[in-house]
């Protein structure tokens, strides 16, 4: 069953998806950005970024008051984080179960974080949690001109669209 051209726009959705310092010092990012790649979601945006304390203590603003704040926000700006944009079907849910449960000890076995990671506090990677979370941490994280708009020829046959 083809859709058409128009129901498949109105359901793609933008999430952001950042290798922590962890992952990329553990040189997970050709690992990680491939599973995305091959599931068929489509990579927007890409850079690599060392956030500074304040920087990151905005994107984790609403982890203010767990008793973890101060040493997460430490580590995020320990070194490079790879800040993404992926676009697709679903990609804001489904990304998250990519990524695996937040505790790596009970994340199931491949997810990216059941996979390639053992503690909470070192899990790798980070996937905005819904629609308005999507929407902020990519505002926070990007510039409207660093988002590419583009046709991906894969996509016709990712979607089944005629
Ligand atoms: P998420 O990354 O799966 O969305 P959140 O609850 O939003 O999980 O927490 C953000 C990040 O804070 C986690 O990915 C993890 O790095 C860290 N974190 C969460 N809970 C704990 C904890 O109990 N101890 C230490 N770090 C934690
Ligand atoms: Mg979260």
């Amino acid at each position: 069953m083809l859709q058409d051209q128009e129901a498949h726009a109105s359901q793609m959705e933008r999430t952001f998806i950042a290798i922590k310092p962890d992952g990329v010092q553990r040189g997970l990012i050709s690992e990680i950005i491939s599973r995305f790649e091959r599931k068929g979601f489509k990579l927007v945006a890409i850079k690599l970024v060392v956030p500074s304390k304040s920087f990151a203590q905005k994107h984790y603003h609403d982890l203010k008051e767990r008793p973890f704040f101060n040493g997460l926000c430490n580590f995020l700006s320990f070194g490079p984080v790879l800040a993404m944009v992926w676009e697709g079907e679903g990609v804001i849910r489904y990304g998250r179960k990519l990524i695996g449960a937040t505790d790596p000890s009970k994340s199931e076995p491949g997810t990216i974080r059941g996979d390639l990671a053992v503690v909470v506090g070192r899990n790798i990677i980070h996937g905005s949690d819904g629609p308005e979370t999507a929407k902020d941490e990519i505002n926070l994280w990007f510039k409207p001109d660093e988002l590419t708009n583009y046709t991906c020829n894969q996509e016709k046959w990712v979607y089944g669209v005629n």
